[in-house]
């Protein structure tokens, strides 16, 4: 009985099977006579940004099919075998300004035709030679090249102005020079008009380290108001005091290095050629370096004087004090013993609002915090080695060397200025 029902069994499962592969064999026939073609309807509208991109597609069919694209400059397109996603369109870039569109059209023989459509848009572009700006004093004008597919306009920070623009694209521009220290700002470049807003930043920024800008040596007996540095001196001389003063070339700490011998009651006028902070119009922040001798002590001599019309104390003295010491009464008095008549010293006054310092053949003697409002030097100009004539402050001394700074030195630049360890 067993026997009978495992025959009977293993007959049922090879019917089974039989049918089976029957069955399988009659799909595979229907496939190959029952042809199909066509691309999923939302895969015919193909929308493309401005870049260059691929896609696939897939065209559902046990066809052979052909692909062609009407414009194949940008729009490109491949068959690919064995892959479901069969059908690759490949874009260009739009470099140009409008949007633009292609069919693609696929076909397969005893069908109509699938026709794809390929829209494309375009990028507005902006580019400039330089990511960003680096300004000094030493130029005072700069350019900016912008390159693009769009119309723009320019966003200048106030202390920028736009001098030209040339047909290449470049502008030229021009600024003014500032105090020791920095201002920045953006540039900005702005589409304009229907076109798809893009814009560029260019960050700018002036800056400006503290250096001499002027110096007179007064080596040439010739001519005792030629700059090495900066502008000429004026001679100013009190006529109704003594109408015979006269500016002398006498000799100098050696014998290359000459000096001026400054009367009494005259002095130099100087442009110090300085630039105040922004917001100011007056220099609060200069070093002055004066390489001095004094004839004598027991006498005042004037270094310089803020106050054009020279009617009120000038700045800084020789005190007539003995030994002598240097400074005023806002400063201060200091310096007693480095001082000696008929010896050359070199004096570096250095100030800024709160910080004063004065050195002396390398070393610093004084220092103070006054912010008083008479070291404030106007622009246009300071009076050296004089002070009012009223006064008798101003004694004759000798002068080998007068140089300027536009902001404070410190000890350490001094001595790095007089090479001193
Ligand atoms: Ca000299």
């Amino acid at each position: 009985m067993n026997n009978i029902m495992n025959s009977l069994i293993r007959i049922l499962l090879f019917s089974s099977l039989v049918g089976l592969l029957f069955s399988c064999g009659d799909d595979k026939v229907v496939e190959e006579t029952t042809p199909y073609f066509g691309v999923a309807g939302n895969e015919l509208e193909q929308a493309f940004t401005g870049a260059s991109e691929t896609r696939y597609v897939t065209v559902n069919t046990n066809r052979a099919f052909s692909a062609t694209s009407s414009d194949p400059s940008w729009c490109v397109v491949e068959i690919v075998e064995d892959k479901v996603d069969n059908l690759k369109i490949t874009v260009d870039g739009n470099g140009g300004v409008h949007d633009r569109t292609a069919q693609i059209t696929v076909s397969s023989s005893g069908f109509d035709n699938v026709v794809i459509t390929v829209t494309q848009g375009w990028i507005a572009a902006l580019a400039t030679d330089k990511s960003h700006l680096l300004l000094t004093n030493d130029n005072l004008t700069f350019t900016l090249k912008v390159t693009g597919n769009v119309e723009y306009v320019l966003e200048l920070p106030s202390w920028i102005t736009e001098k030209e623009k040339q047909a290449n694209g470049t502008h030229l521009f021009e600024y003014g020079p500032i105090a020791p220290g920095e201002r920045s700002g953006n540039i900005v470049i702005q589409s304009t008009g229907d076109d798809p807003g893009v814009s560029l930043t260019v960050p700018v920024i002036q800056r400006e380290r503290i250096k001499k800008v002027a110096s007179w040596l007064f080596d040439d007996p010739a001519d005792l108001t030629k700059a090495t540095m900066g502008k000429a001196l004026e001679m100013v001389r009190n006529i109704s005091y003594n109408p015979n003063a006269v500016f002398l070339s006498v000799d100098g700490p050696t014998e290359s290095n000459k000096a001026v011998r400054i009367p009494v009651n005259c002095h130099f006028l100087a442009d110090h050629g300085m630039i105040p902070k922004e917001g100011q119009n007056y220099v609060a922040e200069y070093t002055l370096l004066f390489e001095f001798k004094i004839p004598a002590v027991g006498r005042f001599y004037s270094f310089f004087q803020t106050e054009l019309a020279n009617t009120a104390d000038a700045e800084i003295f020789v005190r007539s004090a003995i030994p002598p010491t240097i400074g005023v009464g806002a400063t201060g008095y200091a310096g007693g013993g480095l001082i000696e008549a008929g010896k050359w010293h070199r004096l570096y006054l250095s100030f800024k609002p709160g910080d004063v310092k004065f050195f002396i053949d390398g070393q610093q003697f004084n220092s103070s915090t006054t912010s008083d409002a008479r070291f404030r030097m106007s622009t246009a100009g300071v009076i050296l080695c004089g002070g009012p004539w009223t006064k008798k402050d101003d004694n004759e001394f000798d002068i080998a060397e007068i140089s300027i700074w536009n902001g404070a030195l410190t000890l350490d630049n001094v001595k790095e200025l007089e090479g001193i360890e």
